[in-house]
C-alpha cells in the first residue's frame, strides 16, 4: 500500500519540501492524494475519512526538528499511521494449550477447507507441531472427502465421524486429540451463502462445547466492501480472534 502511494505522494509533497514547517495549506495536496489512493484501493470511506483526519491533526501538531525535514516527517507519519491502520501489534497464534483449538468459520466457498490444510501444514513445517484436522462440515456432499484428500496429501491426520452431529464430532475429536498427543486441532466448519441464523447457531453450539482458543473468519479477498458486513455478522455471534484473507493470488 505504501509503495502504491509512493509515486503519488512524492509528487504531492513537493509543496511541503523546503518549507520551514507543516501547515494546513502545504499538506492539502498530499492529503488529497492519500485519500484518492485509499479510495481507489477500495478502502471503506469511513476508514479513509478517519485516517485522513488523524494524519492531518498529527501533522499539524508536529514539531519540525533538526534531524528530519517537514516532508520527511510527513512521509514518516503517513507510513506509521498506515502500519497502525493495518494493525500495529503482532499477535501470534495461541499456543501451548493441550491441544490448542482453532475453529475456521466463513461463508460458502471462502476457502475454509483449503485454509485448514494450509494452517496445519504451516504449524507442522514451521513450528514442528502435530496438528489434526477435524471434518465438521456435515452438509455439503463430499466436504469430508475434500478434507480427507487434503490431509492425505499433506500427511496430516483428519478426524471424521460421519454427518450427524457437529457438536458430538468436536467433543469426540478433542478426546481423540488428547489421547493421541495432538497439539493443535483445526476445525473445518460448514459455510453458507449469507450469514444466517442456523449457521451461527451451529457455530455457537460448537463454541460452547469446546471453547476454541482461536475463532478465525476466513474471507475471500475478492469480496470487497461487503466484507465488513460479513465480519460484523460473524463477530457479533462468535467473538472472532482473527481473520484470514484467501485468494490474494
Ligand atoms: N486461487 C486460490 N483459490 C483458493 C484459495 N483458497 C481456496 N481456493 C479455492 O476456492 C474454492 C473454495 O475453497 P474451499 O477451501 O473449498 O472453500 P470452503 O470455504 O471450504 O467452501 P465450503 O466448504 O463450500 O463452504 C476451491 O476451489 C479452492 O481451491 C486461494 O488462496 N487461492
Ligand atoms: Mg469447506
Amino acid at each position: 500500500m505504501f509503495e502504491y502511494m509512493g509515486d503519488r505522494l512524492s509528487n504531492a509533497i513537493k509543496n511541503i519540501r523546503g518549507m520551514g514547517k507543516i501547515t494546513e495549506e502545504n499538506i492539502t495536496d498530499a492529503l488529497r492524494e492519500i485519500r484518492m489512493a485509499l479510495l481507489e484501493a477500495d478502502v471503506n470511506y469511513v476508514v479513509v475519512k478517519e485516517f485522513i483526519a488523524s494524519i492531518k491533526e498529527k501533522a499539524l501538531g508536529m514539531e519540525v526538528g533538526k534531524s528530519l525535514k517537514p516532508d520527511e516527517l510527513f512521509i514518516k507519519l503517513v507510513k506509521d499511521e498506515l502500519v497502525n491502520l493495518l494493525g500495529g501489534d503482532y499477535v501470534p497464534l495461541e499456543t501451548n494449550k493441550t491441544p490448542t483449538i482453532l475453529m475456521l468459520a466463513g461463508l460458502q466457498g471462502s476457502g475454509k477447507t483449503t485454509t485448514a490444510g494450509k494452517l496445519a501444514n504451516y504449524l507442522r513445517k514451521k513450528h514442528a507441531k502435530n496438528p489434526m484436522l477435524v471434518a465438521c462440515d456435515i452438509y455439503r456432499p463430499a466436504a469430508i472427502e475434500q478434507l480427507e484428500t487434503i490431509g492425505k496429501n499433506l500427511g496430516i491426520e483428519v478426524f471424521t465421524e460421519g454427518t450427524e452431529n457437529p457438536v458430538k464430532i468436536v467433543r469426540d475429536a478433542l478426546e481423540y486429540a488428547k489421547a493421541n498427543k495432538k497439539d493443535y486441532i483445526i476445525i473445518d466448519t460448514a459455510g453458507r451463502l449469507q450469514v444466517d441464523e442456523v449457521l451461527m447457531q451451529e457455530l455457537k453450539d460448537i463454541t460452547t462445547e469446546i471453547n476454541p482458543h482461536e475463532t478465525i473468519l476466513v474471507i475471500d479477498a475478492m469480496m470487497g466492501q461487503d466484507a465488513i458486513n460479513v465480519i460484523n455478522g460473524f463477530n457479533d455471534a462468535l467473538s472472532l480472534t482473527g481473520t484470514i484473507l484467501t485468494k490474494l493470488d
